[in-house]
């Protein structure tokens, strides 16, 4: 199914008076409120190709109806998340869950769509079907060199996929690690990814970047290898300019200070990108924003101010990724509400009074530094996200007009009722 632009037209038509009165409300105590907007507008946030279907945990899975059976539904999908919002235009892959069989004509497809190719995810924490060797003990951190070469040639193949659809980077996350003590040699495991991913590295062209994306714990659960931003940075520093950390929000301990890690990772000029997701316990993926949407907020506020110290572009110098997980929610509608929920923290983050927080980090007040930030948090910045929607020509409410098209049941008629998307 398709969402035309009559569709979306006819749903502001309906919304517009209320969105003018409340917008207008907002512009008056707001001097540059279209310069927001329109950063509002070149923001787009990448889907991955492995949260269009529901996820499940390892108790079990509740597949839903009318989920993607392969890329091109993937591709629907995701086209149809960037009519409504006009902020989804583009998709990650996970090779091999995704590989195209035909270059050209997913291409052509994903164009149709408006939607370009982010970055490509490797996959060494599963076996394969026919694969040689196995993952169990590891991929790049391996004892055994071939299992290594069998990873880093998996790697160099996921690049040669991502130059074919014009994708300029990729994301390596490791499972490696161990779950009982002794029962890895800490420093050997960290020269043989190192190695590994160094010949991974040296097969990148040159205008692509490789994505180190670090995690607490989960597979393993003793150490791992790649197992926090510091062991990320030590990576990437040592790969080269083209290496840098990702931070995945679901991705540390439990109650770290993420945008302090932002905050210093973009000051060495090494943060790559994000994933988003919200989470209570670990890496829950759950709906960005639907826990802790303050935390959110403080890592945009860090992230403007850092990127506009290195004259860096918001929309385009760092890789932007969702990286949820869907178990009780429609995946599409979970999607609309992340995309929704980053918007948001990122409009709140461009009202921070960036002159008076300076101002009061200079003189110590620290009560004045807390009332610059929550005075930006606690602005109700809905009507800013929505406008950018609509002079963006998308939909001013996504969901509503999700719920109101019915999407779901007309993709359950197109698909079936009975299906399941590859992904985790
Ligand atoms: C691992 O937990 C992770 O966050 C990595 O980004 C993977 O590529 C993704 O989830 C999907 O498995
Ligand atoms: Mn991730
Ligand atoms: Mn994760």
């Amino acid at each position: 199914m398709n969402i035309d632009r009559n569709q979306i037209a006819e749903h502001n038509k309906r919304l517009e008076h209320t969105q003018q009165r409340r917008f207008a409300q907002l512009a008056e105590d707001m001097p540059n409120i279209d310069g927001v907007v329109q950063k509002l507008v070149s923001f787009q946030v990448a889907i991955p190709s492995w949260a269009l279907g529901t996820g499940g945990t390892r108790f079990g899975r509740f597949s839903g109806g009318g989920e993607p059976g392969n890329l091109e539904e993937k591709i629907a999908d995701i086209g149809l998340l960037h009519a409504l919002n006009q902020s989804s235009g583009a998709i990650s892959l996970h090779i091999p869950w995704d590989i195209p069989k035909d270059y050209a004509a997913i291409r052509t497809l994903a164009e149709q769509h408006g939607l370009a190719f982010d970055a490509m995810n490797s996959n060494t924490f599963q076996d394969q079907q026919g694969q040689t060797h196995s993952y169990k003990f590891g991929s790049m951190q391996h004892v055994d060199r071939a299992v290594r070469k069998q990873a880093i040639d998996h790697n160099i193949e996921v690049i040669k996929h991502g130059i074919e659809l014009g994708s300029k980077s990729l994301t390596v996350w490791l499972a490696d690690g161990s779950s009982f003590p002794g029962q890895l040699n800490f420093r050997r495991a960290f020269q043989n990814t190192l190695e590994s991913l160094q010949e991974v590295y040296a097969a990148l062209p040159a205008d692509w970047k490789i994505f180190v994306e670090y995690k607490a714990f989960e597979p393993n659960f003793y150490s791992t290898t790649v197992g926090d931003w510091g062991q990320s940075l030590l990576y990437a520093s040592k790969l080269g300019d083209k290496a840098y950390t990702l931070v995945d929000l679901g991705h540390h301990l439990p109650n770290a200070n993420i945008e302090q890690i932002v905050a210093l990772l973009l000051m060495e000029g090494k943060l790559g990108g994000f994933h988003f997701n919200d989470s209570k316990y670990g890496d829950d993926d759950l709906t960005t924003g639907s826990i802790k949407p303050y935390q959110l907020f403080l890592i945009f506020s860090e992230l403007i101010e850092g990127m506009d110290n290195r004259g860096m572009e918001h929309a385009k110098d760092l890789g932007w990724m969702i990286d949820a997980s869907h178990n009780l929610k429609d995946p599409l509608e979970d999607l609309l509400q992340s995309v929704e929920a980053i918007l948001i923290a990122y409009a709140q983050a461009l009202l921070i009074d960036r002159n008076a927080l300076n101002e009061a980090q200079a003189t110590n007040d620290v009560a004045r530094a807390q009332e610059v930030l929550q005075q930006a948090f606690r602005t109700d910045v809905r009507p800013l996200v929505a406008e950018a929607r609509l002079r963006a020509g998308a939909a001013l409410n996504p969901v509503q007009l999700y719920r109101e098209l019915d999407v779901r049941g007309r993709l359950v008629k197109e698909r079936g009722e009975k299906t399941v998307a590859t992904g985790l």
